[in-house]
Parts: C-alpha cells; sequence; structure tokens
C-alpha cells in the first residue's frame, strides 16, 4: 500500500514511460501455438543431438538446489542442477542424466508460460511452468480481497494464461455476503467464477470439467484451502493441509514448494504455497489497464496515447467510469496497483 505521496508521482512518471514502450501482448492462441511450435522445435533438436544417457524429464517439485523429477518411464528421481541450469520449478520440462541413485539436470527446456513473483529481496523467481490456467482460489476466511484477486488477472492476461477464479469454502458463504457479492461481480465481468467446498460430491466436482487434460496451478492466499482442493481430486494421496484453527487462517504457510500432481481423468496440477500479497512490480505498468477485462476495449480510445487513467481530460476510462460502466471498486483497484509498481 502507498501512503507516501513522492512514490505516487514517482510511479505516474514510469507510468508513462512504460505507456509508450508498451505493446499488447499477442493474442492467446497465437502466442501458445507458436511457442508450442517453438517447444516441440527444441525437444526434436534435442533428440537428434542427445548424447548418451540424456532424457527428457517433468518437475514435480523444486526443493532449493534439487529437483524432483518425473522420468519419461513415471518413475520419480531426485536430481541436482548443474551450475548454469536456469531455476527449474513444477511444471518445467528439463534435458537431465542418471549418476548414482539420482541424476544431474543438465539444461532447461523453452517454457510456454512461467507464474513469478519478486522475492524478498526483489529479485524475480519463477514459481511454477508451462501453465495453462491459473486457479485464483479465495474465500470467505481468510477473507477474499478485491486487489490481491486483480493482480493474478493482470498477471495471467500479461503471461498468456487462462484464468479461473476459485470461490472456495462456499459453506461459509452465508455468513460472508460480501464476499458472494464480490463472486457475482467478477461473474458479470466476464470471468470464470466457480463457487466450491470441501463438502461437495468429489464425483461431481465443479472444477473437473475444468481442468480437462491441462496445466493448472492453484494460487491464492495462505489459508484459502488449495492443498484441500488438490487432496479432494486425489482422495488415495496425503496432501499435507493446514489447521485453519491455530493460525486464525493468516500468514502461516503449510504448503511451502510448488508440487505437480497428476490427476486420473488427465490434467495436472500445481499447488502452490500462499501468499500475502503478490506484486506486480516486474510489469510494465500499461499491462495493469491491459489485465482489467472492461478497460481493454477502451485502450486506445484516450485523447492521450500516453493517457494513465488517472486525471487526464479526454480519458476514454475515465469517462466510462463517470457513466458508471466501470465500478469505483475497480477503478480504485486499478489505480491502486499502478500507484503500487515503483515502490514495488
Ligand atoms: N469451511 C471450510 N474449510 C475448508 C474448506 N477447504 C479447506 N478448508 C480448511 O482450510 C484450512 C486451510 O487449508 P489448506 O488446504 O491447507 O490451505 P492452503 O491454501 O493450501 O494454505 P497454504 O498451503 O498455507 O497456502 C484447513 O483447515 C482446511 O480444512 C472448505 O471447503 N470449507
Ligand atoms: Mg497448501
Ligand atoms: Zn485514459
Amino acid at each position: 500500500m502507498v501512503t507516501d505521496i513522492h512514490a505516487v508521482t514517482r510511479s505516474k512518471m514510469a507510468t508513462r514511460d512504460a505507456m509508450t514502450q508498451y505493446t499488447a501482448p499477442m493474442s492467446k492462441r497465437r502466442l501458445s501455438d507458436q511457442q508450442r511450435r517453438r517447444i516441440e522445435a527444441a525437444q526434436e533438436r534435442h533428440r537428434t543431438q542427445a548424447s548418451a544417457g540424456e532424457e527428457s524429464g517433468l518437475v514435480i517439485a523444486r526443493f532449493g538446489k534439487r529437483v524432483l523429477l518425473e522420468t519419461n518411464s513415471g518413475k520419480q528421481v531426485s536430481a541436482t542442477l548443474r551450475r548454469h541450469v536456469d531455476d527449474p520449478v513444477a511444471g518445467d520440462r528439463v534435458i537431465w542424466v542418471s549418476e548414482g541413485d539420482g541424476g544431474v539436470v543438465e539444461a532447461l527446456l523453452p517454457r510456454s508460460t512461467v507464474i513469478s513473483r519478486p522475492n524478498s529481496q526483489g529479485r524475480l523467481r519463477p514459481i511454477a511452468a508451462n501453465i495453462d490456467r491459473l486457479l485464483v482460489v479465495v474465500a470467505p476466511q481468510p477473507e477474499a480481497q478485491a486487489n490481491l484477486i486483480d493482480r493474478y488477472l493482470v498477471a495471467a492476461e500479461h503471461a498468456g494464461m487462462d484464468v479461473t477464479l476459485v470461490f472456495n469454502k462456499g459453506d461459509l458463504l452465508p455468513q460472508a455476503p460480501a464476499v458472494g457479492q464480490l463472486a457475482a461481480d467478477y461473474r458479470d465481468l466476464g470471468h470464470s467464477v466457480v463457487v466450491t467446498d470441501q463438502y461437495s460430491d468429489p464425483d461431481a466436482d465443479i472444477l473437473k470439467p475444468i481442468i480437462r487434460a491441462q496445466t493448472l496451478a492453484l494460487v491464492g492466499q495462505s489459508g484459502v484451502g488449495k492443498s484441500s482442493l488438490v487432496q479432494r481430486l486425489l482422495p488415495e494421496q496425503d496432501i499435507r493441509i493446514g489447521d485453519l484453527s491455530s493460525a486464525a487462517g493468516l500468514g502461516r504457510h503449510t504448503t511451502t514448494a510448488a508440487a505437480l500432481y497428476h490427476l486420473p481423468g488427465g490434467g495436472q496440477l500445481i499447488d502452490s504455497p500462499g501468499v500475502r500479497e503478490f506484486h506486480l512490480s516486474h510489469l510494465p505498468p500499461a499491462a495493469v489497464a491491459a489485465g482489467f477485462v472492461e478497460f481493454a476495449p477502451l485502450l486506445g480510445a484516450c485523447r492521450f496515447r500516453d493517457c494513465s487513467h488517472d486525471h487526464e481530460a479526454g480519458c476514454a476510462i475515465l469517462e466510462a467510469h463517470s457513466r458508471g460502466e466501470i465500478s469505483a471498486n475497480r477503478m480504485a483497484s486499478y489505480q491502486q496497483i499502478v500507484a503500487s509498481m515503483a515502490t514495488g
């Protein structure tokens, strides 16, 4: 949250600079086709040039300087990383060789998508890769934050991933009408929204048709029930679930590393550690407006090409807001994100 007026001013300047340089990402469809071709070409190149013993593998989880790999024959192997190998994470495909009881990762194959976030030192770190759809999980407890949802929507749009907003702990919604309203608001904006809870029939799980054969990543605050969702879909596995009563649902992280799970009906889910906040300081500021679905058709219609949609005359977005077509909450959330970007 920015309380420093100088920081706000700096952010506006940064916005303008970045806006003139920003080019909108290609459509998701073209992006993924092109990236898929590039990845296939890299894999093919590797197949023809591979030296003895090298094969590709899927990263199930990353633990410090080691990864847990799934081999092409479905076995799990713990592997170290050659020094130059760049930060493999759950969902990555890598080239590895076996060594002793384990393996060594030699190369990271190109990614179609990656979710990253700045670490506590402000360095951008990948969390999970090759994601088709982000499942942004929110709940009445800890209470859903619209601004955090908006940040994930911006990041996903920029990265070319689809998004479903999962309103979990639906059993608690009758006591949390504001969260129910939030679900309705995002649905009205045209987003994919599901309401679910751990007591619903697993065979009729509302998430199953969304998952299909894709790779999905569960993200959101700690304690909203991401790991519980995985457990529901994989009743045989033993997945660590947090005890909300001892943590009051805040600030405690039960899941400490992202991990990939294959689902029996096809598709794979990547569970990730909960976040307290999600910084977008690594994105160009103009990506923020592009991630607000009701702003997108108006972009380019402002009088000034480098409009920051904050105070300018002839701003199509502010005009739509004054006509009641963009809600006060979303306008404020947009401005809060842009203002926070200069300070991280
Ligand atoms: N009432 C209710 N509680 C739930 C539901 N799903 C999960 N919980 C509870 O929420 C708490 C946290 O669940 P987790 O699955 O560990 O949450 P998480 O999002 O994985 O948390 P981190 O790993 O810390 O990010 C546990 O006490 C669960 O029993 C639900 O549908 N309804
Ligand atoms: Mg968890
Ligand atoms: Zn504008």
